[in-house]
């Protein structure tokens, strides 16, 4: 399926309207700012998106392929390697870590197999098993299905309120064009974008903004799809970032709505004035009843 011949524009403009246009975009409709096919080869870019004040401790980026966890604990931060039975299975925490293929370390489930697995590569692999010509890229993650329908899991868990900016690319690591994987992302376990993989080197890439509170979880898979589980290990990168909280009323910028900003903004009530300047906060180009509400319902909002 090749769709989505909007969805360049609406990437560079990091707009939140919808370019749903598969039939299997499903659930929360809407939700899927962007959804494309790209050329190879790819160089993943997530949105660049403002600072975010890090005085609560928390980071405001993770990133998969940074945070990975050679090794060590598993769930690692707010990242989980593990696997499904099927593409919207339960998902399951993949407790062991070992050579789960050939030139590759990741962590799997012996009582398993060794597949699914989530892998990293420590420095550029091949998989001559895989098919000809499949690689990952130093520091690259890798998701393996299993041969039976078991899907490749990787799980991150929101650990504090906010609204989130979440880049997602899938990208077959094969030359040839010997199988196909199915891809899909799931919030809360639910399906929220499905899409099929297939090589030489395809690149799919899902960007989506959420309000996402603790607890809940997104969660990228790979399943082996209905061929011959040939090549199906793909690359996911993945980038998540909280947002910036907004104060709309805070017209003077120092952090806080309060008195003073609505002490600047009753100053110029009932005027014209440049649009979104002063006090005119929803940026109709008069300040009035609508700019004054908004503000009030913001009163001690801090960023
Ligand atoms: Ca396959
Ligand atoms: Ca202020
Ligand atoms: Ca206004």
């Amino acid at each position: 399926m090749r769709h989505c011949s909007a969805s360049s524009r609406m990437f560079a403009a990091g707009c939140a309207a919808t370019v749903c246009c598969s039939a299997t975009c499903l659930a929360q409709a809407g939700e899927v700012s962007v959804w494309r096919e790209l050329p190879p080869p790819v160089t993943f870019m997530p949105r660049e998106v403002p600072p975010v004040s890090q005085a609560n401790g928390n980071p405001a980026v993770w990133n998969l392929a940074a945070e990975f966890s050679r090794g060590g604990s598993n769930p690692a931060g707010q990242w989980a390697m593990g696997y499904s039975l099927n593409r919207f299975g339960a998902f399951t925490v993949s407790p062991d870590w070992g050579a789960t293929l050939p030139g590759a370390f990741g962590w799997f489930t012996a009582s398993v197999g060794f597949q699914p697995t989530v892998v990293q590569a420590v420095s550029a692999t091949s998989f001559p098993t895989l098919g000809t010509g499949v690689t990952l890229p130093a520091g690259a993650v890798g998701l393996m299905p299993d041969s039976l329908g078991k899907f490749a899991v990787v799980r991150w868990t929101c650990a504090e309120s906010g609204q989130y900016a979440i880049d997602a690319l899938f990208t077959g690591r094969s030359t040839v064009e010997v199988g196909n994987s199915d891809i899909a992302v799931l919030r809360n376990g639910l399906q929220l974008f499905f899409s099929t993989v297939r090589d030489p080197r395809q690149s799919v890439l899902m960007q989506t903004t959420f309000d996402l509170t603790p607890g809940e979880t997104m969660e990228f898979r790979v399943g082996k799809s209905n061929d011959t589980n040939a090549n199906d290990l793909k690359q996911l990168d993945v980038v998540i970032q909280r947002l910036p909280r907004l104060c709309p009323g805070d017209i003077n910028g120092d952090g806080i709505v309060n008195i003073q900003d609505l002490t600047t903004l009753l100053g110029s009530f009932g005027q014209d004035v440049i649009p979104s300047e002063g006090g005119d906060l929803n940026g109709d180009g008069t300040v009035n009843i609508n700019d004054l509400s908004l503000l009030i319902s913001n009163l001690g909002c801090t960023v």
